[in-house]
């Protein structure tokens, strides 16, 4: 009994030590020290037990104090926390300074919305890359540009930082290649000023809402790069100082709202908006727009029109006067100005009283144009020859550009045409003796501008000495290049050359994953990024006991995954490829797999230790997973002498799939497909936390194609009817495994009969008949209300997901969402019970995670489609965009 105590009070001991020995201890906490929480219970020794704390190892990943009343400041050495993943304290009242989390490469998610945090620093985006989703809104921040730093957030699909203080300009950053997965980028109810930066063109952003900024000078300029952002869904730029007229809408096929209320809009509204199917709100009020009041075509379309404009007529979709619609085909070229638009109200120039700014009229036609010193821009419109009873046309002192159209001299009463003082060039038209007047215009008469003979030969001398500079260096580079290649070449066959290369190449690789994002067999070389070791042979036949029978873990279609352990301890799991197949198909699998792997780094995607590439041996090195597969669990557990799971771990292992799914849809610049999910692919740890394994058939998906060409790979009873290879193909095979974690069967059951083989089917047969339901239920979990509840859900989201067209199916943030805000409802008790079940047990095994790789996969390689590549995901709309529609200064 006494030794039984000694033993005890020692393994407590241990577990303390072994506890306050986290690296994050210390700062936890001072962490813990600097905030005020009644909410909180952040006692007991162990961060990792603490109220909104996970931990992968005994380093914390996840804080989560979301609206628990906590007060107090964050400590200024916060990034210690160097596992650091999610962040969110929303909704609480923590002051002072947002300290720097610079250097936190593993960092997700930042969510301090709704706080009183009152600075930030400008470095703080710093080395971010992982970062996806930044959110600030509702603190009394003072006055901070968007910094620099935030080009580092390669990552961001979501940086909404409305309403906490902003000024400055939105930076002219590369945003489409900087940010290329940014879809959110909420500004509303800041101090911003100048333009949209031009660099927008091409973004995949989707929602774009800054509204409301405040102050005198606010953004403004025009709004025609919106044009080219086609992928836009919600726009709201209400209450700014935009001017020029609306852009060609044709492209934004996605455009659900679009608010440009209370701008200096002008010009007609384009029939390329009023034509737009899919778009449920507009808002258009409050602007200088011009031309007919618009009619939109959808009946769905809800139309804000309240407050001014410049419309013709009130009455929608009435056409206006033939001589408004020629002076709004003449000022089209000059952009639409404000001032004219703000005098040219109704349905007639020439009505005495409405005084038409630059317009005059004898019996009701207009004789005169006077649009003198204007400040004009753009060029001269041939319309003007529409205006046939015109006699005086003045366009002095503008800056306008282009030649002088040929139509003019149509006009047969025209007596002056006074283009004096502009920057017009070309050849000037024959019009009558006198009538033309284009002094100061230096170009004039010249093809085109600047063409100044002196200054073309100069041009051309600085032109050749340019080009015979850049031959020189093409030249160079590619000698450079010759000598790094040879070198390289060197590195691949070590055996040829030297055995003591350490760092190794590739060449060829059969996908991209190169950091010049090239793919497909155009990617060339990859060196191997630091960090991934290489293991020689001999270390990994004594691991493995020079590949023992007794050692197999596995077989696949592409080799043998051995169990072993290295010389220091670690146990590992090597996935020796077989010799047969080395080549061709075999050995592009393993190269992407290695691509691959190098790249991802997700704590619920299998970790690559290393890898050997020694004479014919293509080795991978995974850590090694004790619990093994997802299958072993729900369908061998009897066999293998394992305790069925229980309902909250199925839903556990279900969200960690969907979060590694997930991560590998939407990785920064690329996008991976994983195509062969299913549960002798998912892995558990002795946490029972489940990690995605073999990336074997993951290809790249470029971005921003439509199609890529793929080969049709993956394991029969998972596989999505669709060839299309998209993201979608793997929501779809996750729909299937949900429904074995519900219900304990496999995908194809050949003991069943002929209608039932396929559980999709079989499975929602069952889901309609509420009644039949529970019996498809696996009888090994214990079914109480509540787990009916969460089980009908997930049936639910499993149907979803596996949808027969792929664009019905959500995408995994999607299900990530729906299935966390499950795990977020199960009852108190039973997540303080599951969560000790999750990290208690880190400090009773070595902290190397152990992982095995099985089910390699049987996978046939057939032949080629061209799929359609979804990439994008469709975000639930903001509450921000209500609110704007109603407020306009979105407050
Ligand atoms: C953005 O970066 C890409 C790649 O570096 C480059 O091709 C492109 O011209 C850049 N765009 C702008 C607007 O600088
Ligand atoms: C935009 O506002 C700035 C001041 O913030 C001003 O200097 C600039 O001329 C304005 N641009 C346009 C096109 O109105
Ligand atoms: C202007 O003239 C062109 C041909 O000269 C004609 O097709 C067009 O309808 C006219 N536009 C208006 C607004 O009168
Ligand atoms: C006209 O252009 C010149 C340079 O091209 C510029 O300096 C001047 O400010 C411009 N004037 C107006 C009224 O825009
Ligand atoms: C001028 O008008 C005549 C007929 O009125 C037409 O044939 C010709 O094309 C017009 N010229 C230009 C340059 O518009
Ligand atoms: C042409 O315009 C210039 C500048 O406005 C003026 O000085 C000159 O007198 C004009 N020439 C004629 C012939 O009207
Ligand atoms: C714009 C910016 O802050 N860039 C930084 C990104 O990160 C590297 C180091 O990781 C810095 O050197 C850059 O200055």
């Amino acid at each position: 009994m006494i030794i039984a105590r000694v033993l005890f009070c020692f393994l407590c001991f241990i577990a303390l030590v072994y506890g306050l020995s986290s690296p994050d201890m210390e700062i936890m906490i001072t962490l813990r020290n600097s905030l005020k929480s009644s909410k909180l219970d952040w006692s007991g020794p162990d961060p990792c037990h603490w109220t909104g704390l996970q931990c992968e190892g005994n380093r914390v990943t996840s804080i989560q104090i979301r609206n628990t009343g906590t007060s107090g400041t964050l400590p200024p050495d916060l990034k210690k926390l160097s596992s650091l993943e999610v962040f969110e304290v929303m909704g609480n009242s923590l002051t002072g300074k947002i300290p720097s989390l610079a250097g936190l490469e593993s960092l997700r998610t930042f969510n301090v919305h709704d706080n009183d945090f009152t600075s930030i620093d400008a470095d703080f985006f710093t080395g971010l890359s992982s970062l996806r989703d930044v959110i600030l809104d509702n603190n009394p921040l003072v006055s901070w540009e968007i910094p620099s730093s935030l080009q580092n957030a390669t990552s961001l699909t979501k940086f909404s930082a409305a309403r906490c203080g902003l000024s400055g300009k939105i930076p002219d950053f590369n945003w489409t290649h900087d940010f290329s997965s940014l879809q959110t980028l909420v500004l509303s109810g800041n101090s911003l000023e100048g333009e949209l930066p031009m660099s927008f063109a091409g973004s995949i952003i989707q929602v774009l809402l800054i509204n409301g900024q405040k102050g005198n000078e606010k953004l403004n300029g025009s709004i025609s790069v919106l044009q080219k952002m086609t992928s836009l869904t919600s726009v709201s730029l209400q209450g700014n100082g935009f001017s020029g007229p609306l852009p060609d809408f044709t492209g934004l096929v996605s455009l659900k709202s679009f608010n440009c209320r209370e701008n200096q809009l002008t010009g007609p509204v384009p029939s390329s908006l009023t034509g737009l199917e899919s778009l449920s709100n507009v808002a258009l009020g409050n602007n200088l727009l011009q031309g007919p009041t618009p009619k939109f075509k959808s009946k769905y379309t809800k139309v804000d029109m309240t407050g001014l404009n410049s419309f013709c007529l009130n009455t929608p979709g009435s056409t206006c006067d033939p001589r408004v619609n020629t002076l709004l085909s003449i000022v089209e070229a000059f952009g639409y100005p404000v001032r004219l638009a703000q005098s040219w109200k109704g349905n007639d120039p020439c009505d005495g009283k409405s005084m038409w700014v630059g317009i005059t009229c004898a019996g009701g036609e207009i004789t005169v144009i006077n649009f003198k010193n204007m400040g004009l821009t753009g060029t001269i419109s041939p319309r003007f020859a529409n205006l046939t009873s015109v006699r005086v046309i003045d366009l002095s002192q503008n800056n306008l550009t282009g030649t002088i159209p040929q139509e003019l001299t149509n006009l047969t009463h025209l007596t002056t045409l006074d283009v004096s003082n502009n920057h017009l060039y070309g050849q000037v038209p024959d019009f009558k003796p006198n009538v033309v007047n284009t002094s100061g215009n230096p170009d004039i008469g010249k093809d085109s501008p600047g063409s100044s003979s002196g200054n073309s030969k100069a041009a051309k001398i600085v032109g050749a000495i340019i080009g015979i500079v850049l031959c020189l260096l093409l030249i160079g580079f590619a000698v450079l290049y010759l000598v790094k290649k040879k070198k390289q070449d060197r590195k691949m066959h070590p055996q040829k050359y030297d055995q003591d290369e350490v760092k190794i190449t590739i060449g060829n690789l059969g996908v991209g994953g190169s950091e010049s994002g090239l793919s497909g067999s155009d990617a060339h070389h990859m060196i191997l990024e630091d960090g991934n070791t290489v293991i020689s042979i001999q270390d990994l036949q004594d691991a493995t006991d020079n590949f023992k029978g007794k050692n197999i873990l596995g077989r696949g279609g592409f080799g043998i995954v051995y169990k072993g352990e290295l010389h220091d301890g670690t146990k590992i799991a090597v996935k020796r490829m077989d010799p047969s197949i080395l080549s061709g198909k075999g050995l592009d699998e393993f190269k992407s797999e290695i691509s691959v792997l190098t790249k991802v780094r997700h704590r619920n995607l299998v970790k690559l230790h290393g890898f050997c590439l020694e004479g014919d041996e293509r080795l991978l090195v995974y850590q090694y997973m004790p619990q093994g597969t997802l299958s072993r669990h729900i369908f061998h557990w009897q066999e293998e002498g394992l305790k069925p799971l229980e309902w909250s771990r199925r839903l556990i292992i279900a969200s960690d799939v969907a979060r590694g799914v997930e991560y590998l849809h939407t990785l920064a610049h690329k996008s991976f497909i994983h195509r062969d999910l299913k549960p002798s692919n998912i892995l558990l740890g002795d946490d029972m936390h489940a990690k995605v394994a073999d990336f074997g058939l993951v290809r790249l998906a470029p971005e921003g194609t439509q199609s890529i060409e793929t080969k049709i790979a993956g394991t029969f009873g998972y596989l999505a009817p669709e060839y299309a290879v998209t993201t979608k193909v793997d929501v779809y095979s996750f729909g299937i495994i949900l429904m074995e974690l519900i219900t304990g069967r496999k995908a194809l059951d050949a003991k069943r009969s002929e209608e039932d083989v396929h559980l999709a089917t079989w499975f929602r047969r069952m889901f309609i008949n509420k009644d039949s339901f529970p019996k498809a239920i696996d009888e090994t979990i214990e079914i109480n209300e509540e787990t009916l509840r969460s089980i009908n859900k997930v049936a639910q989201l499993a149907c979803h997901c596996s949808a027969r067209e792929p664009q019905q199916r959500p995408d995994m943030s999607h299900v990530v969402n729906v299935l966390v805000s499950l795990l977020d409802q199960w009852k108190p008790e039973e997540r303080s019970r599951d969560s000790e079940d999750i990290f208690g047990i880190d400090y009773d095994t070595p902290p190397v995670p152990l992982e095995i790789i099985e089910g390699l996969g049987n996978v046939s390689l057939a032949s080629t489609f061209h799929g359609d590549n979804t990439l994008t995901s469709i975000p639930s709309r903001p509450p921000e965009l209500d609110n704007t529609f109603k407020s306009g200064q979105g407050r």
